[in-house]
């Protein structure tokens, strides 16, 4: 039997579950129902990552031990999957006694093989991303605080003594892998990203710490423990027994598809396979890194209260509808938006009035014309024959689609076709045929519209698997689903009975619709600072910032500062000047005379290096590349941008 692994990320245990590791969970339990669907033998894994700094401090924030934290909020994980019908294999945590020898075994592998030595580490840490940031790479404010480029949040400066993975050694085999697995990293855009990070070279690895005790051991040397994502990444092969049970290994790896979200892409599609190298194993097949949601268009973020519960909405909606609504609305792959309104606009136009609606007038139709018995087809027309040829093309799309990960395109291909069953019931008419008495055509058109919503609630068991075994009950269907993609039409048992239920969907009236109220809680001002960077802004935020167009008459560096230089700026009716800009590094003072540029010019004056700045220039930067922002046609200096 051929043989699929997939895996999601562990989830840290510092808070609840909510619908953004609810997302990828339920997206990997799509992709293993469809293997298993197709005849594939599958191990779905998902589990809790639960050591390091950020669970010791969340333990001590709320006065518990660490383990009696992970052992909470793991078990919240677990039943929050069983509530949602998630069909994983395993669940595997970090504080398991086999993982923690795992990683014990897999790093005594890396230090045998020279991989590892002992250094200082000196540098920036953030510890909600349990991330080391280089200096270039982080973002900086005008007062030269630090702040993690991934989540805005404010960093630490660590210096210890830690052991480091040669990573450097890695980037010519992994550049290597790269180019000769083009696949390995998806989609496209993100395997670019790595691929740029590989280009410009990777730095060694720190792999240990010393300052805090809530991790595994070093082998060796247990005052140091290893870092939590060393840890965390083992656990794709712990869990398969690496070590332990050569067979079970053997079976499983390599995985076929690591699932995560892009914000972690770099841990798994660098360091892991790095870290593969090291011992000797084969890397996974592949590393999906899918987009991140954000609530009604915010980061989902616990401070700002719509760290939404994923539970509420099943309650509210079941599970099948926010299944749908995931993968349907949220083009698999990108970025997209939780709208409560959206789920109800799809559970309403694609579920209840497309689909539910389409299986409850069709059994309606069989249950007063054939006593609710499935009538017997007869000859075929040209309609009914490009039903069938249509639903051959739809099967091919599906299998194009599911086995490329391209889950929304599949879904959007069977609406497609549920769009032309209705077509097909609608232009035969079977009503008109009922009143005339045309119980032979009537019996055809009917036997193919059930025929085509069987077919359809098959393709749909991966996403909605409750709905389409109720369709499966209602139409008396028992067999394998298999035989969907083996069989030719005439699935369906002519002289079984079909039962006439309640709606497979109810609707939810729009003006009457109320809102999951999403909770409120005011965030502290740390919490609210800490967020900053990346929350989103109104048109009114934006318009209190006065932005202008300004022309720099004298520059010059400021003694002592490697970054600074003092502008004299010229603001049209605002008058002249003086700003210090950190520019230093990037563009020399008489390189900037008589450069327009753009600059904040409502800015509370603030004092740097001892000088003056009375606003702030605008300037473009990423790694350490950095350009200022100018005009494109020449305008006079003062001009309001808006
Ligand atoms: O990073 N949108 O755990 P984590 C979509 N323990 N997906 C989201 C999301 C959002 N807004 N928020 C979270 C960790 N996710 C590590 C992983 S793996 C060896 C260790 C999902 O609890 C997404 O899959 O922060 C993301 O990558 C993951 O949860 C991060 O979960």
């Amino acid at each position: 039997m051929k043989k699929f692994y997939i895996t999601t990320p562990i989830y840290y245990v510092n808070s609840e579950p909510h619908i953004g590791s609810a997302y990828t969970t339920i997206v990997g339990d799509i992709i293993a129902r469809f293997k298993r669907l197709i005849g594939y033998e599958v191990l779905y894994l998902t589990g809790t990552d639960e050591h390091g700094q950020k669970i010791l401090q969340s333990a001590k924030e709320k006065g518990k031990d660490p383990q009696e934290l992970c052992d909470e909020l793991s078990g919240k994980f677990k039943q929050l999957w069983k509530d949602l019908n998630i069909t994983n294999d395993y669940f595997i945590r970090t504080t398991d006694p086999e993982h923690m020898e795992t990683v014990q075994f897999f790093v005594q592998k890396m230090l045998e093989n020279g991989d590892i030595y002992k250094g200082t580490y000196k540098g920036w840490y953030c510890v909600p991303c349990e991330t080391y940031w280089n200096e270039d790479e982080t973002h900086r404010n005008e007062v030269g605080e630090h702040f993690c480029p991934s989540c805005g949040r404010p960093l630490n400066f660590l210096e210890e003594e830690n052991y480091f993975f040669r990573l450097s050694k890695y980037t010519e085999p992994l550049l290597k892998h790269f180019k000769e697995n083009p696949d390995f990293v998806e989609p496209e855009f993100r395997k670019n990203e790595m691929l740029k990070i590989l280009e410009s070279g990777l730095k060694d690895l720190s792999i240990t710490r010393t300052t805090f005790n809530w991790g595994i051991p070093m082998p060796g040397d247990p005052k140091h423990v290893i870092y939590v994502w060393v840890d965390a990444l083992i656990n794709y092969i712990s869990a398969i027994s690496y070590g332990r049970d050569e067979e079970k290994f053997n079976k499983w790896w390599p995985a076929d598809v690591h699932l995560i979200g892009k914000e972690i892409n770099r841990f798994h599609s660098i360091i892991w396979p790095a870290m593969l190298m090291s011992v000797g194993l084969p890397l996974p097949k592949k590393i999906f890194a899918h987009g991140w949601l954000t609530v009604n268009g915010q980061k989902i973020s616990k401070s700002l209260g719509n760290a939404i519960d994923p539970r509420e909405f099943v309650k509210k909606y079941g599970n099948d509808v926010i299944r749908y609504y995931l993968t349907r609305d949220i083009v698999f792959g990108k970025d997209g938006d939780f709208s409560e309104e959206n789920l109800v606009q799809r559970l309403n136009s694609d579920l209840a009035n497309d689909y539910g609606n389409l299986l409850h007038r069709t059994v309606a139709m069989v249950a007063k014309n054939f006593d609710s018995v499935i009538p017997e087809p007869n000859e075929l027309t040209e309609s009914d024959k490009v039903l069938i040829s249509n639903f051959k093309y739809l099967l091919n799309k599906y299998l194009e689609y599911m086995n490329s990960y391209k889950l929304t395109n599949a879904l959007e291909e069977i609406w497609h076709y549920i769009g032309e069953i209705n077509k097909y019931f609608d232009e035969n008419k079977p009503w008109v045929l009922a009143k005339e008495g045309n119980k032979e055509r009537l019996a055809t058109i009917l036997y193919n519209t059930l025929e085509a919503i069987l077919r359809v609630a098959t393709l749909l068991l991966p996403f909605m698997p409750d709905s389409s075994k109720e369709v499966f009950n209602r139409l008396s269907y028992d067999l394998e689903p298999i035989k969907v993609f083996e069989t030719e039409w005439y699935l369906l048992k002519s002289g079984n009975k079909v039962f006439h239920g309640k709606p497979l969907f109810t609707k939810i009236d729009l003006s009457k619709f109320e809102k999951i109220a999403v909770k409120k809680e005011e965030p502290s001002k740390k919490e609210q600072a800490s967020v900053e960077g990346v929350k989103l802004i109104n048109f009114d935020d934006f318009k209190k910032i006065d932005l202008r167009v300004a022309e720099i008459l004298e520059a010059e560096r400021i003694e002592k500062s490697e970054k600074l230089i003092k502008l004299i700026i010229d603001l049209g009716e605002l008058g002249r000047r003086q700003i210090v800009a950190g520019i230093a590094k990037y563009y020399s003072p008489n390189e900037l005379i008589g450069k327009k540029i753009i600059v904040v010019a409502n800015l509370k004056p603030a004092k740097l290096m001892g000088v003056e700045s009375q606003g702030m220039l605008l300037a473009a930067k990423i790694n350490d590349k950095l350009t200022l922002l100018t005009i494109d046609t020449d305008i006079e200096p003062g001009a309001k941008i808006s």
